[in-house]
């Protein structure tokens, strides 16, 4: 939401005067919008009373706090052989991971150093309104120079991940873990290990902000960029498992922590070690397929909420999506692989045990991977203590996913994003919502502040792919009152309108 428009008014846009507004009006504690009423009802807003009331049911008697200062700065990184100029939290990339434990209190003061104004979205966290980090939605940008403290309470554990709703920030290095404990945790592995995935052309050639205005330019493409690691007459990804395109950009590399395949990270593990691997997918056009060859993977939560728990050899990850597996360590180097989707690119973290020898991937490895069944984090159940009851809604919003338009445009219900517009439901309510894909490329349809279910027997999660013409229905109890955005965690499709609001109003 950077970007300049092309209705600006004089050196305030349109959509930065509503951006204003909105902010306005969650300082000031009012409790509707700044374009007035709603015919379905009053908004409750990310300021308003009831937000703080049901932020403070939240917080438990003696919670501990963490802070943290993060500054978001321009930086010279090295991903592995190939040095970038970027963004990245504290010029690290991944940025440093925040570590706290279910219930704590997190305060996190932003320092913007960036030449734009920035944001930070807590993704996946069920938090309070005020604290999403969504600009002209609930609050202001954090404008260049200056600094932005989130303080919320941390109801559930899980892998989050945390990055900018700021135009397409979040394709440059502003990305890092939000890991939170549960006192339980452990009881079924010894060590684990966090793997950000990512897709990579920033300070290659051209920057995301680039991108974009050649996707609108063109209608689609994105081409370009292809200097480093990819094959020739390459063309836009395609995947017969995602039924249809892959993705929309082409990107010279992809990352697992911050590095190329050439030189990963590696890791010290002793054969027979059971890793917790904590998988986030924070790239903006890819999906990773992710195995250890001559392993399997017991898959144990998705995005932060347990499952029951099931064997896999390879899993999927869409954009957005978070998933946990507990993988044995073999004798001898092996790695953590993951394969761009549709793409012939891949990225590693390698598990190396003492005496191995420095471990070659030869593209055999990666064949045989891409041979093996891959298992979709959708398919997965719920564990039983976490499952949401099934219930007949109160309320069904269908949104029907269409796109490419004209200039690129990606819709909901026909219409690009409006945050005055939005799909009304109570608190209260339970609700469902119809993602109805009648596009040829997959969806990840992302959620803020709850975590739905997935069909009566399936995963919670807060992401979920919706893959061309199907469409995919997620129900949820209305129990986080405020206005909270819903879109597609592609970040040039939610960008150029693949985005609404879901509106609580009273
Ligand atoms: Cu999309």
């Amino acid at each position: 939401m950077g970007m300049t428009t092309s209705d600006s008014r004089g050196p305030i846009g349109r959509r930065s005067f509503l951006r204003l507004g909105a902010g306005l009006a969650a300082t000031a504690g009012l409790a509707a919008c700044a374009s007035g009423a709603d015919p379905a009802g009053k908004r409750i807003a990310p300021g308003s009373p009831r937000v703080a009331e049901v932020e403070r049911a939240r917080r438990l008697a003696g919670a501990r706090s963490t802070s943290v200062v993060l500054n978001a700065v321009s930086a010279r990184v090295d991903l592995g052989g190939v040095e970038v100029q970027t963004w990245a939290y504290g010029g690290q990339l991944p940025g440093r991971e925040i570590r706290v434990r279910r219930g704590e209190i997190l305060k996190v003061e932003l320092k913007n150093q960036l030449p734009e104004p920035t944001s930070i979205h807590w993704h996946g966290i069920a938090l309070r309104n005020d604290m999403d980090g969504v600009p002209g939605l609930t609050q202001d940008d954090i404008g260049v120079g200056t600094s932005f403290t989130y303080e919320f309470a941390v109801p559930d554990a899980g892998t989050y991940f945390f990055h900018p709703h700021s135009g397409v920030q979040l394709d440059r290095g502003l990305y890092a873990p939000l890991i939170v404990e549960d006192p339980d945790d452990g009881a079924d592995y010894d060590t684990e290990l966090v793997i950000v995935l990512d897709d990579w052309l920033d300070g290659v050639d051209r920057t995301p902000d680039a991108v974009l205005q050649e996707l609108k330019k063109n209608g689609m493409g994105g081409m370009g960029g292809m200097d480093h690691g990819s094959m020739p007459g390459m063309t836009m990804p395609k995947s017969e498992l995602l039924g249809g395109d892959a993705g929309d950009v082409t990107y010279p590399h992809v990352l697992a922590n911050g590095r190329t395949f050439r030189d990963p990270q590696a890791i010290e593990a002793k054969a027979g070690q059971r890793v917790r691997l904590r998988l986030i997918n924070a790239a903006a056009d890819t999906a990773f397929r992710v195995g250890v060859p001559g392993s399997r993977l017991r898959i144990t939560h998705t995005d932060g909420f347990p499952v029951q728990a099931q064997e896999a050899d390879v899993v999927l990850i869409g954009m957005g999506e978070r998933l946990d597996a507990v993988v044995t360590v073999p004798a001898g180097s092996v790695p953590v692989l993951a394969v761009a989707e549709g793409r012939d690119q891949y990225a590693q973290v390698v598990l190396r045990t003492p005496a191995a020898q420095p471990v070659v991937v030869e593209d055999g490895l990666v064949k045989k991977l891409m041979a093996l069944p891959v298992l979709m984090p959708a398919s997965l159940r719920a564990a039983e203590r976490v499952a949401l009851p099934v219930k007949q809604p109160d309320v069904v919003h269908e949104l029907v996913l269409e796109g490419p338009g004209d200039r690129y445009t990606w819709t909901i219900n026909g219409k690009v994003y409006d945050p005055n517009d939005g799909l009304p439901i109570r608190e209260g309510q339970q609700v469902r919502l119809r993602f109805d894909n009648r596009s040829r490329m997959f969806h990840p349809m992302h959620l803020h502040g709850h975590t739905f279910q997935v069909r009566a027997d399936g995963p919670r999660k807060d992401t979920v792919l919706v893959l061309p013409g199907r469409s995919t229905e997620v129900d949820f109890k209305a129990d986080n009152p405020g206005q909270w955005l819903t879109h597609c965690h592609n970040i040039y499709h939610g960008e150029v309108g693949m985005m609404s609001v879901v509106s609580y109003v009273e």
